[in-house]
C-alpha cells in the first residue's frame, strides 16, 4: 500500500465551483448523477485531471455535455480535461446494502445514511476527494421514505423527493444524506443577531422520549460559541439524526449531524451520568465544528489536529462552564495519561501533526485529539485570555472559507500577539512526551527552582529538541498559606532555573498546576510533603494530583517490594474526603486510584516487566485496605449525600452520585453486597441500577440482578451494551477471556453493530489483567473477532488493534504469545490497509 507523505502535497489542478448531486435510492442500487463545474486552479502545477473513485460502477460520464470515457485507474478515474471551465458529468451506481464498512453511504437498520470523513465520499460518486477543494452543494434525493435530508436548507420538497441547497463552501468530506422512516424532537434556537434556527434531533419511533436532554445541550452549545467566542449559526436549519451503526462518537456535516445513538439518546432510566455528561460534550464538539472545522476546513489531513485538538479544546472548555473546571481538567489530565502517554510511549507513537500515513482513518488518535487540545490550551496559558481571543478572531477573519495549515494558525497567534511562536510549533512536529525533572534549592530567602526536559525517542524521531512548556507553580509556607500565587514559568531550555526571592522560610513547591503541560512531572516528594499537598494545596488539580501520587508510589511499592497498604496515604485520603468544603464529585475522583495500565506503564519505566496479575491484586488489596480503614467514613459519605427527588443530570446531583457509587463500590468489598442489592432495588436511574451491579459483580454476586437487568432491558440495545460491557470489566482475571467468548455466543450479541462489538472486546482489552491472563486465552480471542471483522469494517478493527500496542513492556513469555497474534493478524490473506498498517507499526 502507498504511503502518503505531507512533504509530497500539491495543490488540486482544478477546483469546484458548484455541484450538483441526485440520489436515485435503492437498497442495492441506488444511482447517483453528479454534475460538476470545475475550473483550472491558478496556483496548480499541472492540468492532471483526476478523480476519487472506489467501489463505483460507473454507467456514464459526460463533459460538457459530450460523452466521454474516462480512464478508470487505482481509486479513480482519469481524463484529458479541458483548460477552462467546463461541466463534469457522471451516473454511477453503488450498493448500500452491502457497505458493511460504514463508510461511504451505507444502510443501518432500514435507512440510509453517509459517512464521508476522511475519504468515504469517493465511495459515493467520483469527485476531488480532497479537503482543499471546497464548493456549494445542491442535492436532491428521490425515494419513497418519508424522511430525506442532506446538508444546508431544504429548498423543495415533493412526492417521493426532496431538494437540498448548501450555500456554505465545503469539502465533500462534510457532506451528507440521510433517508429513512424517522421522527424528530423540534425546537428552535434565535441566534445573537436575531435569525431564527429550526432545530430537529431525528430518531426513530421508539427514541423519541430520549432527545430533550441532546436538544438542550445544542442550544447550550449554540449560546456558549456565540458568548465565548463570538460565533454565530449560518443556516436556517440544523438537524441531529441518532443511527445505530457507526464507527466514531459523532460526525459534523454541515448542518445535518450525524450521530452514533449512543451519543443522542438519553432518558434518567437508560443512560448514566457519564453518558449524560458525554453526550453533552459530543453535541457541543460536533456543532463547535460549524466553526472550526467547517467554515475554516483543513488543508490536508496531516491537518487534522487545527480542527480537531482546537474543537476539543473548545468542548473541554464548554463543559468546564457548564460543570466544574477542575474535575473537567482531572478527567482530561486521566484520559491524556491512561491513552495519549500510553500511545506517545509505545509503537503507534507519532507527532500531533503527522508527517506519513498509509490509511489516514489511523489517526483520529488521541493524539491528534487530546495532545492537540492541550497545545491549544499552552497556547492560551502562554498568550493570556486577552491574547487567545485576539488570535481567534484574527483566524477566523482570515481564513472564513479556506483550507488552511498549522503553520496559518500560528501565524495568526504570531500577528495577534506579537509573540515568535517558532520554537513552540515543535509541539506540533515531535512526537513523545517530554519529562520534566525537578531540583529544588533554598538559601538566604531565596527558593531556585531547576527544571529540566528531555523526551525519549519515538519511533522515526530519535534526537529530540527542547519545547516551549508552561509550568505553573505556586509556593506553600508550611502553614499551608499561599506566599506565591500561581505563576507560569516558561521552560524553553533544555536545563533553567527559576529565582523567587524573599520567602522567610522554605517554601513547598506546587509545581505543574492545573496540569499545565501535557508532560511527565518528575518530583522527588517526600511522603510527608505530598501528604500535606494532598491537605493544603489551594491548586485543585495538584491537591488531587497529590493524592494520585500517594496512591501510585504506594501501589509500586506493594508491588515491586511486597509492601503493605500505605496506611498514612489512607488516613490523608480519609481527611481529604471527609472535608465538606470539596464538591462531591472531586471527591470522588480522589477515591479512585491510578489504573491497572498507568500502573504497568510506571513499572516499566523503573526497568522491571509489569505483571498485570500482581498489578491488579494489589490495586485490590489497596481498595480493601481504605475500605477497611475508612468504613465509617465512607458509609457517612454514603448516607449522608444520597440524591433524593427526581432525577436530574446536573452536575450538582451527578457529583453526589459519582461520590456515593465510589464509596459504594469500596464498601460492597469489605462489608458484603446487601448496600448495593438495596441500592439495586430502590434504583429510578441507570446510574443508581449499574453502579450497584457492578460492585456487586466485583464480589462475585449479582447472578439474580445480572438476569433482572437483562429482563428489564432486553429491548434497548444502548442498555444492553453495559449488560454486556460490565460482565467482561467485572471479571476475575483468569475468567475475563471466558466471560467475553460466553458474550459473543449469546443471541443478542450482533457483531457487526460496533457498539457492541466495542462492548464485549472493548471491556476485554480494557480488563487489563484478564486481557494479559498468562494463559493467552485473551489475546487469542481477540485476535481471533478482530480477523473476523476486519474484511466487513477495517475502520474499527483497525482502531481495536490498539489493545496490543503496549506489548513490548511485557515478560518474554506474553510478549511471544502476543507477537504470535500480532503476526497472525498481519499474515491474513486480504488483511484490510487498516489493519495492516497498525499491526505493521506495532510489530515493526
Ligand atoms: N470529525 C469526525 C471524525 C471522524 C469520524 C466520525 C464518525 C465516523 C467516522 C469518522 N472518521 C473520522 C468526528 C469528530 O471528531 O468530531
Ligand atoms: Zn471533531
Amino acid at each position: 500500500p502507498r504511503t502518503v507523505f505531507l512533504r509530497d502535497y500539491t495543490p488540486p489542478a482544478y477546483l469546484v465551483e458548484e455541484v450538483r448531486l441526485t440520489f436515485r435510492l435503492a437498497p442495492h442500487a441506488t444511482r447517483v448523477l453528479s454534475e460538476i463545474q470545475f475550473r483550472p486552479n491558478p496556483d496548480a502545477a499541472d492540468r492532471d485531471f483526476f478523480l476519487h473513485g472506489e467501489q463505483l460502477k460507473l454507467i456514464s460520464a459526460h463533459v460538457d455535455g459530450a460523452p466521454v470515457t474516462p480512464e478508470l485507474v487505482e481509486g479513480g478515474l482519469r481524463l484529458d480535461a479541458p483548460d477552462a471551465a467546463f461541466t463534469f458529468e457522471a451516473e454511477v451506481e453503488i450498493d448500500p446494502e452491502n457497505n458493511t464498512a460504514l463508510e461511504g453511504l451505507y444502510r443501518s437498520n432500514g435507512m440510509y445514511c453517509t459517512q464521508c470523513e476522511a475519504e468515504g465520499f469517493r465511495k459515493i460518486t467520483f469527485y476531488p476527494d480532497r479537503p482543499d477543494v471546497m464548493a456549494p452543494f445542491h442535492v436532491r434525493i428521490e425515494s419513497d421514505l418519508p424522511v430525506l435530508l442532506s446538508n444546508g436548507n431544504e429548498v423543495a420538497r415533493g412526492e417521493g423527493f426532496a431538494e437540498w441547497y448548501d450555500p456554505w463552501p465545503k469539502p465533500s468530506y462534510l457532506f451528507a444524506l440521510v433517508a429513512g422512516d424517522l421522527v424528530a424532537h423540534a425546537d428552535s434556537f434565535t441566534t445573537q443577531s436575531g435569525r431564527e434556527v429550526a432545530l430537529n434531533v431525528w430518531v426513530r419511533e421508539a427514541d423519541i422520549d430520549k432527545c430533550a436532554f441532546a436538544m438542550e445541550a445544542l442550544k447550550k452549545s449554540m449560546k456558549w460559541d456565540e458568548e465565548v467566542y463570538g460565533r454565530e449559526y449560518d443556516l436556517d436549519l440544523f438537524n441531529i439524526v441518532a443511527v445505530d451503526d457507526f464507527n466514531m462518537g459523532a460526525m459534523e456535516n454541515k448542518g445535518l449531524n450525524i450521530f452514533n445513538s449512543s451519543a443522542v439518546l438519553a432518558s434518567p432510566e437508560t443512560a448514566t451520568d457519564a453518558d449524560f455528561e458525554r453526550i453533552e460534550a459530543i453535541i457541543a464538539h460536533e456543532y463547535f465544528h460549524n466553526w472550526t472545522g467547517n467554515r475554516v476546513t483543513c488543508r490536508d489531513w496531516f491537518q487534522l489536529c487545527l480542527k480537531e485538538g482546537l474543537t476539543v479544546f473548545r468542548d473541554q472548555q464548554f463543559t468546564g462552564d457548564m460543570r466544574s473546571h477542575p474535575v473537567k481538567r482531572i478527567d482530561d489530565a486521566m484520559l491524556l495519561r491512561s491513552a495519549q502517554f500510553r500511545e506517545d510511549n509505545g509503537p503507534l507513537a507519532h507527532p500531533v501533526r503527522p508527517e506519513s500515513f498509509v490509511e489516514i482513518n489511523n489517526f483520529y488518535t488521541v493524539t491528534v485529539y487530546e495532545k492537540g487540545a492541550e497545545i491549544v490550551g499552552m497556547l492560551k496559558r502562554l498568550v493570556g485570555d486577552e491574547g487567545y481571543r485576539k488570535a481567534l478572531d484574527l483566524y477566523f477573519e482570515r481564513h472564513d472559507g479556506q483550507a488552511v495549515t498549522i503553520e496559518d494558525w500560528l501565524k495568526a497567534f504570531e500577528d495577534a500577539t506579537g509573540r515568535d511562536l517558532s520554537q513552540f510549533a515543535r509541539w506540533y512536529h515531535q512526537a513523545g512526551t517530554p519529562r520534566v525533572h525537578v531540583a529544588e534549592d533554598y538559601a538566604d530567602g531565596t527558593y531556585t527552582l531547576t527544571l529540566r526536559q528531555e523526551t525519549p525517542p519515538t519511533p522515526g524521531q530519535d534526537d529530540k529538541a527542547p519545547v516551549v512548556i508552561p509550568v505553573a507553580v505556586g509556593l506553600l509556607n508550611p502553614n499551608g498559606d499561599e506566599v506565591v500565587a500561581t505563576r507560569v514559568l516558561e521552560l524553553s531550555e533544555a536545563e533553567q532555573s527559576f529565582a523567587f526571592e524573599g520567602l522567610s522560610t522554605r517554601p513547598v513547591a506546587s509545581i505543574l498546576r492545573g496540569f499545565s503541560a501535557p508532560v511527565i512531572l518528575r518530583h522527588e516528594q517526600s511522603h510527608e510533603t505530598r501528604a500535606f499537598l494532598l491537605a493544603h494545596d489551594t491548586d485543585p488539580f495538584n491537591k488531587w494530583e497529590a493524592g494520585r501520587d500517594l496512591a501510585r508510589t504506594g501501589l509500586l511499592a506493594m508491588i515491586l517490594d511486597g509492601a503493605g497498604p500505605d496506611a498514612g496515604y489512607v488516613d490523608a485520603l480519609g481527611q481529604a474526603v471527609s472535608d465538606e468544603a470539596l464538591d462531591p464529585a472531586f471527591r470522588a475522583r480522589l477515591l479512585a486510584l491510578p489504573g491497572e495500565d498507568e500502573l504497568a506503564q510506571a513499572i516499566f519505566e523503573t526497568g522491571t516487566a509489569p505483571d498485570p496479575t500482581a498489578i491488579h491484586a494489589a490495586r485490590e488489596a489497596l481498595r480493601r485496605a481504605i475500605a477497611e480503614r475508612l468504613g465509617d467514613t465512607l458509609s457517612r459519605l454514603y448516607e449522608t449525600h444520597q440524591v433524593t427527588g427526581p432525577y436530574s443530570p446536573e452536575a450538582k446531583d451527578a457529583g453526589r452520585r459519582a461520590l456515593t457509587n465510589a464509596a459504594l463500590s469500596l464498601l460492597t468489598l469489605t462489608q458484603g453486597g446487601d448496600r448495593a442489592r438495596a441500592q439495586y432495588r430502590a434504583a429510578d436511574n441507570m446510574t443508581q441500577q449499574i453502579a450497584a451491579l457492578g460492585a456487586l459483580l466485583v464480589i462475585g454476586e449479582g447472578e439474580a440482578e445480572l438476569k433482572a437487568f437483562e429482563e428489564q432491558w432486553h429491548h434497548e440495545r444502548l442498555v444492553m451494551n453495559k449488560w454486556f460491557g460490565l460482565q467482561v470489566a467485572a471479571a476475575r482475571p483468569e475468567e475475563t477471556a471466558a466471560t467475553a467468548e460466553a458474550l459473543s455466543r449469546h443471541p443478542a450479541f450482533d457483531w457487526k453493530n460496533p457498539n457492541r462489538f466495542r462492548a464485549v472486546f472493548g471491556a476485554l482489552a480494557g480488563n487489563a489483567a484478564g486481557f494479559h491472563d498468562p494463559s493467552g486465552a485473551g489475546y487469542r480471542l481477540l485476535a481471533d473477532w478482530l480477523l473476523k471483522l476486519d474484511p466487513l469494517n477495517p475502520q474499527t478493527t483497525a482502531r481495536m488493534t490498539q489493545a496490543f500496542s503496549t506489548w513490548k513492556r511485557y515478560d518474554e513469555d506474553r510478549k511471544r504469545l502476543i507477537r504470535a497474534e500480532l503476526e497472525r493478524i498481519a499474515g491474513a490473506q486480504g488483511l484490510s490497509r487498516d489493519t495492516s498498517e497498525m499491526v505493521g507499526r506495532m510489530l515493526a
